[in-house]
């Protein structure tokens, strides 16, 4: 701002001295008031309390931590680049392999080193990339809010969890939010998909292109879109705890080949500007 006020000091300049330091204060102290205005608006515009696009090439364990239940033949928690050719595209991958293993159900994933808090409203966003799965029987693909560390979360007494859960033999997946209170499961929202001509439900096609998924959460009531499509209308959640950790979590049944999915894109916001 000091140029500012040397060039409008230049043109009151034949005007006198009193007149001169009026008008340079009147200039300070509307430069002061706009810089307070500018610095209002930024947070405004950049409400983005944690922001997550793996773009370091690897994954940051000052932000996330490891989490697997369950024993597997090959296990990969990574940050890789899936973009063809000379571009970049850095996604977290869970990669799992259980063939020859013996646990029913094995889980694999990252905690956040940070928690949430939802005390007051957040919209969460991430993308959710289910792959080319060849066969999603026994495989999910997971987003938890959990207030306890775990390495799974799936075993906790209270979470919130928003899931594509495999149609065998193929790769349509049914979609489930789920809320865990106090260790009872409340489905708020279960879509198996449309169903066949014998009455089966055959899940959704998800495609080959990552799903931009949107929770809006207040304390007491929730919102979920999936890309721009809202399939949980703003509806009370039931949840009772105020601070949680992000899990990103997949799950495979036993005797699997590999199979990995990707998340990318993870921002919390406060306030909402959905
Ligand atoms: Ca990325």
């Amino acid at each position: 701002m000091i140029p500012k006020t040397v060039v409008a000091g230049s043109i009151h300049r034949h005007e006198g001295r009193t007149v001169m330091k009026r008008y340079i204060l009147l200039v300070g102290v509307l430069s002061i008031f706009l810089f307070s205005v500018a610095g209002c608006t930024s947070i405004v515009r950049r409400p983005e309390v944690f922001t997550e696009d793996f773009e370091k090439g690897r994954l940051d364990l000052s932000r996330w931590e490891v989490t697997s239940d369950g024993d597997f033949t090959e296990a990969i928690v990574d940050v890789i680049d899936v973009a063809p050719g000379g571009e970049t595209d850095y996604r977290l991958r869970l990669r799992a392999n259980t063939v020859g293993t013996s646990n029913p159900l094995k889980y694999l994933g990252v905690r956040s080193m940070n928690t949430v808090n939802l005390n007051t409203a957040k919209t969460i966003l991430f993308d959710l990339d289910w792959n080319k799965q060849t066969n999603g029987s026994y495989l999910t693909a997971s987003f938890y809010l959990c207030p306890a560390k775990s390495e799974n979360p799936k075993e906790e007494n209270d979470w919130l969890k928003f899931e594509y859960v495999g149609v065998p033999p193929g790769r349509n997946v049914r979609i489930n939010i789920l809320a865990k209170v106090d260790g009872v499961v409340y489905p708020l929202h279960v879509d198996w998909g449309p169903r066949d001509d014998n009455g089966r439900p055959f899940g959704y096609p998800l495609g080959l292109s990552s799903h931009r998924i949107s929770l809006f959460l207040d304390k007491s009531r929730m919102r979920v879109v999936q890309d721009k499509e809202e399939i949980f209308p703003l509806s009370k959640h039931n949840l009772e705890f105020t601070t949680a950790y992000i899990y990103l979590q997949m799950s495979s049944g036993t005797n699997y080949p590999s199979r990995e999915i990707y998340f990318d894109n993870i921002i919390v916001r406060s306030p909402s500007l959905d």
